[in-house]
């Protein structure tokens, strides 16, 4: 029997939920030696439950070696250097390597992703708290905030120097902020992703984003033996009316021939619908609570940004704190809000394009689908247009465009 090591009364940073955020803030303030805690709303299982993303950018990597948790990323992970856009049942391949000179993505689950992060997290001794209920957060505008929260029935006050608000879209500490004080933009779109995993192998090598007359579809993998695929669906269907056979009965109808003949179904482990949504909250600093992550932002996923500007808001943060612990300087926190800003907005632009470009939406007509036809014709026989693809795609490098 694991004994549950005592929950202290004080850490240096308090850190607001255990998804990808929190545990890789958590791992690379402890590599600094900036003692922290992770509390978080559910169980470790549920956290390793919920699917999401499954594309990561070159930062993203090398954060993860940087935390020394990259081994088994770079052993099962599958790296890929094209995908493919298809249009009228035509594939037009965006070869990212050549047009971006030689980068790449990482086909890694973002649940492989977390659960290498646990393990070193507790390998390392580090508290996460799980289960932690009714979390609020106090005094940030203070040099002592204050986390309180209810853990196994017992009530418990945590001091800090800072709180990380790793706490996703609905988490508490964005909510926490006083309404005159934060502004939030906004755009939700008339449409969802409804979501199938299946161990089955993958109907191609690469990625395949599909504009169809019958909207939008994703042919994603995690592994060679295990396949991720997506329909675009209308908001207001149910996930119980949707049987594994009719998804893949929609699929093939989105698919082209070869498609159709390579597709291997099979029963699916998870299926789920995602509304998707365009947010962004600004700022993301408030006195000594930050906002990293889904907290402060969301994506739809057709641009595979959300986890990949996560990654890199918590290591712009992680170095403005340990900065502030090594330095004493504030220079780096002062910074931390529109240093994220500045990469979130340019991957919002691309994912909002992207997503427009490849869905149909309801109320548009044959007009907007031959807009769309010009616009993908004239985007993929420019080297240019191609490039503009390829270069957002795999995202910016850490310090852009300074
Ligand atoms: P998370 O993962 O939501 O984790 C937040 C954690 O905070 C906890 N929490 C609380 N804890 C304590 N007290 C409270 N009051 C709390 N409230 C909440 C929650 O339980 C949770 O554990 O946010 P984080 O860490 O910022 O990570 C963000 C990513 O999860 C997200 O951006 C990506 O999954 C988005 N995304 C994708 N991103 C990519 O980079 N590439 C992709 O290919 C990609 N595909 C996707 C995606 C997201 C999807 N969905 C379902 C929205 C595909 C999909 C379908
Ligand atoms: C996924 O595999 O879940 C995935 C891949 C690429 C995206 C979105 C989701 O753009």
């Amino acid at each position: 029997m694991s004994v549950q090591p005592q929950i202290p009364s004080r850490t240096q940073v308090a850190i607001i939920g255990g998804g990808p955020s929190g545990l890789l803030l958590g791992q690379l303030l402890h590599k600094a030696g900036i003692d922290n805690i992770v509390l978080e709303r559910q169980s470790g299982e549920y956290v390793l439950g919920r699917i999401r993303a499954g594309v990561l950018e070159q930062v993203t990597m090398d954060l993860l070696d940087e935390c020394g948790v990259g081994e088994r990323m770079h052993r099962e992970g599958l790296v890929h250097t094209g995908f493919e856009m298809m249009f009228d049942g035509q594939r037009h391949r965006i070869d990212m390597h050549r047009l971006t000179g030689g980068k790449k993505v990482m086909v890694y689950g973002q649940t492989e992703l977390t659960r290498d992060l646990m393990e070193a997290r507790q390998a390392s001794g580090q508290l996460t708290v799980y289960q932690a209920e009714e979390v609020s957060v106090h005094d940030y505008d203070t040099a002592q905030p204050r986390v309180r929260f209810m853990h196994e029935g017992r009530s418990h006050e945590l001091a800090c120097d800072f709180i990380a608000g790793c706490d996703g879209f609905h988490g508490v500490c964005r909510a926490s902020v006083p309404r005159g004080a934060i502004t939030e933009f906004e755009k939700v779109y008339p449409f969802g992703w409804l979501g199938l995993l299946a161990d089955t192998p993958p109907v191609s090598d690469e990625l395949i984003y599909i504009n169809s007359p019958r909207g939008f579809s994703l042919c994603s993998q995690r592994s060679r033996s295990r396949s991720r695929y997506y329909l675009q669906v209308p908001l207001t269907d149910k996930i119980e009316a949707w049987s594994d056979e009719a998804f893949w009965a929609e699929l093939r109808l989105r698919l082209d021939e070869e498609g159709r003949e390579r597709l291997v179904t099979g029963p699916s482990i998870e299926k789920s619908i995602a509304p998707l949504r365009s947010f962004v909250t600004e700022p993301l600093r408030f006195g000594r609570m930050f906002l990293a992550g889904d907290a402060g932002h969301i994506v739809p996923p057709t641009g595979a940004k959300g986890l990949n500007l996560a990654a890199t808001d918590v290591k712009y943060l992680s170095q403005a704190l340990i900065e502030y612990f090594q330095e004493r300087s504030e220079a780096g926190i002062d910074h931390y809000s529109a240093r994220c800003l500045r990469r979130i907005w340019r991957a919002e632009r691309f994912s909002w394009w992207f997503t427009t470009l490849m869905h149909r939406f309801p109320g548009n007509g044959p007009i907007d689908a031959k807009f769309q036809e010009a616009e993908i014709d004239y985007l993929l026989h420019s080297e240019a247009g191609a490039r503009t693809i390829a270069e957002n795609y795999v995202g910016l490098p850490l310090d852009f465009g300074a």
